[in-house]
């Protein structure tokens, strides 16, 4: 499995940087993301550094959605986004592919989650 030095997500696998973690495994890491656009906003992410999506090992990228699928179940929010953003243009700002879980709440919280401007 490689990695970066540079990269945030891999100080955040290899404990570096603290995270609260939701989930590992040999191949995957899900954890609380720090600027959260909804309560309960996750992110699933292999643990090779990979910029983009076809950078990700097959194997590593089988196994995120299931993590997703168990993060989404977990998190019980009815309506949800698991989203994936490759390149500046498409709002990817940490270079190591992460899926988002971002439940949507419901109208009854007052909650709105938004993309940021750019
Ligand atoms: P993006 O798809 O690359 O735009 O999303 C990056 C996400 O990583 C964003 O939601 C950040 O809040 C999140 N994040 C984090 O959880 N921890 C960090 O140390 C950094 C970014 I830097």
């Amino acid at each position: 499995m490689s990695s970066n030095a540079a990269c945030i997500f891999c100080k955040i696998i290899k404990g570096e940087i603290p995270s609260f973690k939701l989930f590992e495994s040999e191949r995957v890491l899900a954890f609380m993301d720090i600027q959260p656009l909804a309560r309960g906003h996750a992110l699933v992410i292999p643990k090779t550094h990979a910029a983009k999506l076809l950078d990700v090992p097959d194997n590593e990228l089988e196994e995120c959605m299931p993590v997703a699928k168990r993060i989404a179940k977990a998190i019980g929010a009815n309506d949800y986004n698991i989203l994936q953003n490759n390149g500046r243009l498409a709002h990817q700002e940490v270079d190591h592919v992460h899926f988002h879980v971002i439940p949507k709440p419901d109208a009854k919280q007052g909650l709105q989650i938004g993309w940021p401007q750019q």
